[in-house]
């Protein structure tokens, strides 16, 4: 079949964009395969290009047990980060630019060089400047936040924002550091960065084999993503979230008041 994978690109970045639900592509005609669906996802990004937004890096999604049950899926799949996507630590944003969103604890990766293609946990690491705790701000542009593999894959697997941390050298050891997300000073998620498939540095591995096979490589100065550790939390109006991670420290954002 033949489709116009613009046309699609078109209704998920509008939908993002313009921060409206729109019904799933699957049950709307639209029935992508997985390739197609990242087709769809590089379309509706180059979009974002042309408006002068620019690659700050990738993201993972689906890397822990916790993700996977929350969704009722089990891929891991991945998606691109561009610079107006960035909020700064401690910074404000305001619900009424986004759907439906929610947060995940996370761990970003800084690169200092290049990566791509099948490589080992060790050789991804080389390629690692620094690391930090982050939090991402997901919305689905889904009614309902509710999808199938080939649907998120093509709204940009949920990615919305994302929040980094101060940066710490990627020698201590962060594969089980304890991880709080609290809002408005309750811990609404606690987890581990092991829930991040046993040591967040695989998803960073993962990264490099899953986007080397559509021809890509991360950048010297991008950011990954490394994946929610936990199940995600959904924002409201005036929130106040932080997320403290184990010899890392915090980071946090405000939503504005309604
Ligand atoms: O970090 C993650 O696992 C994000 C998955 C993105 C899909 C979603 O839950 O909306
Ligand atoms: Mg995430």
């Amino acid at each position: 079949m033949t489709r116009d994978y613009h046309a699609i690109a078109a209704i998920v970045d509008d939908a993002a964009r313009f921060a409206n639900a729109i019904p799933q592509l699957s049950l709307n005609g639209n029935d992508l395969d997985l390739q197609e669906a990242y087709r769809v996802q590089a379309a509706s990004i180059a979009r974002r290009y042309q408006r002068g937004e620019v690659p700050t890096g990738i993201k993972m999604g689906f890397t822990s047990r916790a993700k996977q049950v929350q969704m009722g899926l089990s891929d891991m799949i991945w998606g691109r980060l561009t610079d107006a996507m960035r909020v700064e630590d401690g910074g404000e944003i305001r619900l009424q630019d986004y759907v439906h969103p929610r947060v995940e604890p996370e761990i970003a990766f800084l690169l200092k060089k290049p990566l791509t293609g099948k490589v080992t946990v060790l050789e991804a690491m080389a390629a690692v400047e620094a690391i930090a705790p982050a939090i991402e701000i997901i919305d689905s542009r889904y009614e309902g936040f509710k999808f199938n593999l080939p649907d998120v894959v093509a709204d940009n697997t949920s990615s919305s924002s994302y929040v980094v941390g101060a940066w710490h050298s990627p020698t201590i050891d962060f594969s089980n550091l304890g991880m709080s997300l609290e809002v408005n000073g309750i811990p609404v998620q606690i987890g581990s960065s092991a829930a991040i498939l046993n040591h967040p540095a695989r998803a960073l591995a993962a990264a490099s084999r899953l986007i080397g096979e559509e021809g890509m490589s991360m950048e010297a100065g991008w950011i990954l993503m490394a994946g929610g550790a936990t199940a995600a939390h959904a924002l409201k109006a005036g929130d106040d979230v932080r997320l403290q991670v184990e010899q890392m420290g915090l980071v946090g954002f405000s939503v504005a008041s309604a």
